[in-house]
Formats: structure tokens, C-alpha cells, sequence
């Protein structure tokens, strides 16, 4: 009997943005208004008034932003002539990664969060799906997925190896007020979860679901392509599939079966070029024994008409299997 595959399937939806062209004018005109907008008050009608409690949280928040304001650490762009060639595609995209982007004191990324942060609506689809009260975020980078998991879940624990991109997540998360669900830590995952593993006792807290976003090598992991990367096209089968031990800062089958000893529940977000075969190897199956084949679900992550990225959910996580949970 052949092997059965461990798929469940593609569960592919459409992210039907709602996102005005990305004529860079149009988007720093755009931005400047919804800055204008939220500063200045309105002519017509006075907003309504806040009670005494609302003010309180209001102001708690403000004086929050203002602590962890990290203004000034990364630069800022006003145009797009000023954003290096390298990054101006993601610029053009900065509402999608971030729908408060301009709010201010405004979003912060780094280079390495232009180019890896999740977009939101991408991150909020994850977030759903992965839905508990503890979540470990592996690499949290500039915190579009933590964000997005602290209105899902109870507590998030949010890691990075960088200090400025981890203060980075804390500003951005202070800006969307939900700061206070996550537990910012500034560490190395691959450390941590050695520590963690080795030091389980029935006291340590449960993690509930682990979220893997490693680095996959820089914005040159689709490099090899045999088509140009905006071909509508594009899609796993027409690019050179893109394998698990480019994963950093370890091979991502290692990444992998560490933190299963953390939760066996994973979600794992990967390039849209991941070679699905070795995916699949990822869990290990006796089929002389005649026990309950696991699947895991490959969901499709669109934005209009492009596909960006997959994850990969197992254990309880994937569709049909919440009994693994
Ligand atoms: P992309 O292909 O670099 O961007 O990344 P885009 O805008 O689709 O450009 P195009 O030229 O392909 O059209 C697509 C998505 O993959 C990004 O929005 C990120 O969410 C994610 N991503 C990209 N990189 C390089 C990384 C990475 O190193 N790590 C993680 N976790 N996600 C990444």
C-alpha cells in the first residue's frame, strides 16, 4: 500500500483587500489625512463624551505609547523617495502590514520587519484558527502576528533575539492598546526552548500552541524562480521549491520537532514555495502499527489575487483533529 499523504488538504481563501492603489502619492496622501484626521478635531458634530473610566483608559493608554515609544530608533519615511529601492515595495504595502499604521506615534519595522512582518489580516486569519489561552510566538520580529494573537488568545509570549526589533513589537502592540496581553521576552528561541523542555515540571505553565516565523534567508528566498515574483502565476508548483534547511537559525525539521516537545500543536508559516514534500516528512508515522493517520493542513495565505505565504497547522490545530488538543 503507498504511502498516504499527511495532508488534509488546501484550504485556500481569498483575502479580498480592500486597499486603495498603491500609487505611493496617493498612499502618503492617504496617510497624511488619516494622521490629520485622528489629531485634528472635527468641525461638525463634537464627539460624543467619554465617561470618567473611558478617559482613564484613554489616558492610560497614551502615557503606555508615549513610555515604550521607540520614535527615532529606525527611520521613518514621509515619502516614498526617501525609502531605499529595497524596500519600496513593502512601504507600499505598510497599511496592509499594519491597518494603524499611521496612528500615531505610527508604526515602527526595521529592514528585516519590512520585508517579513505579516500582514494583517493574514496575521488575524492565523490568529483565529489558533485561538487558546497561551501562545508562544518563536520569533515575534515587529509583532504583526503577537498583536493579532493577543485579541485571540488569553496570554502571548512573544520572543526575539533582537533588542530593537522586540521593542519595535512592543511599540507597534502599544498603538493597537494590547500590549498589556503580551509578555515580551528578549531571547533566543532555540535556548529557550532547550531551557523550557529540560525545566517542565508540572508547576511550568502550559503552552498552549506554538507559532513558528523563522527567518527564511532574507527576501531572496524565492531566488531561482523560474518566473518574474509578481506573475499571477506564481504559486508553489511554479517555483523551485524552497527547502526546510534554509530555515534559520536552525534547519526548519529540527525547528520543527523542538518545539513539538513544547505543544504538538504548531502553526508554522512558511514560504509559499516550501517544498511540501518534506513538509509532509515532518510527522513521523508508523504505518505497520494501526494507529489514527495525523494530518496536517496547508492553509493558502491570499491577498487579493497573491498568493504570500502558507501555514502549516498541526496536531490539534488542523482542521477535523481538535480531539489532539
Ligand atoms: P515577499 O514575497 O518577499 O513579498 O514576502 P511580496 O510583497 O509578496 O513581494 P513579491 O515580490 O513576491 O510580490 C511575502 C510574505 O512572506 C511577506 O509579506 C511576509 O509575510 C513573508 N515573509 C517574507 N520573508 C522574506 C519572510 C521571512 O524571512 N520570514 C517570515 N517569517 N516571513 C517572511
Amino acid at each position: 500500500m503507498g504511502k498516504r499523504s499527511n495532508f488534509s488538504g488546501l484550504a485556500r481563501f481569498v483575502q479580498e483587500a480592500n486597499i486603495p492603489s498603491e500609487s505611493s502619492h496617493t498612499l502618503v496622501e492617504n496617510v497624511r489625512n488619516t494622521i490629520k484626521r485622528s489629531m485634528e478635531p472635527l468641525d461638525c458634530e463634537p464627539p460624543p463624551k467619554k465617561t470618567k473610566s473611558e478617559a482613564i483608559k484613554d489616558n492610560t493608554i497614551v502615557k503606555l505609547v508615549q513610555k515604550y515609544d521607540m520614535s527615532g530608533s529606525v527611520p521613518v519615511f514621509s515619502t516614498m523617495n526617501e525609502v531605499p529601492d529595497d524596500l519600496k515595495k513593502y512601504y507600499a504595502q505598510r497599511e496592509r502590514f499594519f491597518s494603524l499604521y499611521s496612528t500615531p506615534p505610527g508604526c515602527l519595522l526595521d529592514e528585516e520587519g519590512w520585508y517579513s512582518v505579516t500582514p494583517e489580516r493574514i496575521a488575524d486569519q492565523i490568529a483565529e484558527r489558533c485561538r487558546c489561552d497561551t501562545i508562544l510566538d518563536a520569533f515575534c520580529g515587529v509583532g504583526g502576528n503577537a498583536i493579532a494573537f493577543a485579541k485571540t488568545c488569553q496570554r502571548v509570549i512573544a520572543l526575539d533575539i533582537s533588542p530593537t526589533r522586540l521593542a519595535l513589537a512592543r511599540h507597534n502592540a502599544q498603538i493597537y492598546g494590547v500590549a498589556h496581553h503580551i509578555e515580551f521576552i528578549l531571547a533566543d528561541y532555540i535556548s529557550f526552548a532547550k531551557t523550557l523542555i529540560s525545566s517542565k515540571t508540572t508547576a511550568s505553565r502550559k503552552i498552549d500552541v506554538v507559532f513558528l516565523s523563522p527567518p527564511w534567508g532574507g527576501p531572496s528566498y524565492l531566488s531561482g524562480s523560474s518566473l518574474p515574483s509578481d506573475s499571477d502565476l506564481s504559486s508553489t508548483g511554479d517555483l523551485v521549491p524552497f527547502g526546510l534547511s534554509d530555515i534559520q537559525p536552525i534547519h526548519g525539521a529540527d525547528l520543527f520537532n523542538l518545539s513539538q516537545r513544547i505543544s504538538t500543536n504548531i502553526a508554522y508559516y512558511l514560504p509559499r514555495n516550501v517544498n511540501l514534500n518534506e513538509v509532509s516528512a515532518l510527522i513521523k508515522h508508523d504505518f505497520a502499527k494501526d494507529s489514527a493517520q495525523e494530518f496536517i493542513e496547508v492553509e493558502e495565505e491570499w491577498m487579493g489575487r497573491k498568493l504570500k505565504a502558507l501555514t502549516c497547522y498541526f496536531g490539534g490545530l488542523a482542521n477535523g483533529q481538535s480531539e489532539l488538543f
